[in-house]
């Protein structure tokens, strides 16, 4: 079978998704966004010279979404797109993440409710988990405020609601520390984006802080220049890393993809998963991801089921749904095998 077919046939466990990021073209159109404003999404893809000016110029992109969902019922339909995209491409289990949104006519509450109603309807084909995110360029303020309602929604949708996740334009903001502990007190789990941009102090205060998983961590490798420290930490750490090659390509954070510092993980055996971070804005997939990964990184054709293995293992799900889908993995590979 040709490698892509594969890539695209075996079950596979998504991890990093933020929600508007992951609006399709087509999901954009549905949401009557105009054409000229559609063809911003292919400018990322044009970018063909790497400046770390390409990272802030994918976070201008997020403004076109964000439009198309101002309301309840667009946010819902988008949701119910992206998952429905996800699991045409066989993604069994998806975990979504999305920064609550105020908006006129609109509360947070209302945001996630709808976001998750969606999740609720599409439970008989494919498990997926919500991560609401902070925005790292909002104040102490409003972040506190988004925490608080974040926590009250958790408490109302327990199964669904399952962490809390830092994000946003990594040259602005920063991470809130106190707000992360609370969260943990309260029983979310934590992933946050770190690492992204060379920040060491950032990066090791976040290391020391422990989350559950981290995002990216493009700057977090032997051969990045004076970050002996941070790399020591994260090796005796063994945080998952939630890796995402296209997204890493097209932001200029990494060269290309056969030079990703996914390299020096797989040779220290380090936890990481191979992610699509924002497929809309990067026009990618879960398939193309791994097609990426087993072409330039060297990795055979067992790494493709063997991946969503130990994915499951650093998802946020009960241990009760991770052993469920972990099962139906292992039968797939048995019945698959050579
Ligand atoms: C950091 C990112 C990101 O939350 O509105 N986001 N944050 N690094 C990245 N790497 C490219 N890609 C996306 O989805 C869009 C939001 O996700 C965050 C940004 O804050 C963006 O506004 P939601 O569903």
């Amino acid at each position: 079978m040709d490698l892509f077919e594969l890539c695209k046939k075996v079950p596979k466990v998504e991890l990093h998704a933020h929600l508007n990021g992951s609006l399709s073209e087509k999901t954009l159109t549905t949401l009557d966004v105009p054409q000229h404003l559609l063809e911003g999404y292919q400018i990322i893809n044009n970018l063909a010279v790497t400046t770390p000016e390409k990272l802030n110029e994918c976070f201008k992109l997020f403004k076109i979404a964000h439009d198309a969902t101002a309301s309840v019922n667009s946010i819902y339909v988008a949701t119910k797109h992206v998952i429905e995209e996800f699991y045409k491409d066989n993604v069994i289990y998806l975990e979504l993440r999305t920064t609550p949104r105020q908006e006129s006519n609109m509360t947070k509450e209302e945001y996630i409710a709808a976001v998750v109603r969606a999740i609720e309807e599409s439970k008989d084909f494919i498990t997926v988990k919500l991560i609401l995110s902070i925005d790292r360029r909002h104040s102490m303020e409003v972040s506190k405020n988004a925490l608080n309602i974040i926590l009250e929604m958790h408490e109302m949708y327990p199964d669904i609601i399952k962490g809390i996740d830092l994000c946003g334009d990594p040259s602005q903001g920063t991470f809130h520390e106190n707000l992360f502990i609370e969260a943990r007190n309260s029983g979310l789990k934590i992933t946050l984006h770190c690492g992204e941009i060379k920040n060491d102090q950032e990066v090791l205060q976040m290391l020391k802080f422990k989350p559950d998983r981290i995002g990216h961590g493009t700057c977090i490798h032997p051969n990045y220049e004076g970050s002996d420290e941070l790399w020591k930490l994260y090796k005796s750490s063994s945080i998952p890393t939630e890796c995402c090659l296209t997204s890493n390509v097209l932001c200029g954070t990494t060269s290309t993809y056969s030079k990703h510092h996914t390299r020096e993980w797989l040779q220290d055996e380090l936890p990481f998963c191979i992610n699509t971070d924002d497929k809309g804005v990067f026009n990618t997939s879960a398939s193309e991801e791994l097609l990426h990964a087993i072409e330039n990184l060297n990795l055979p054709k067992t790494f493709l089921i063997d991946h969503s293995l130990s994915a499951i293992e650093y998802a946020f799900a009960s241990e009760k749904e991770k052993m469920k889908i972990k099962e139906f993995l292992m039968d797939w590979k048995k019945q698959n095998q050579g």
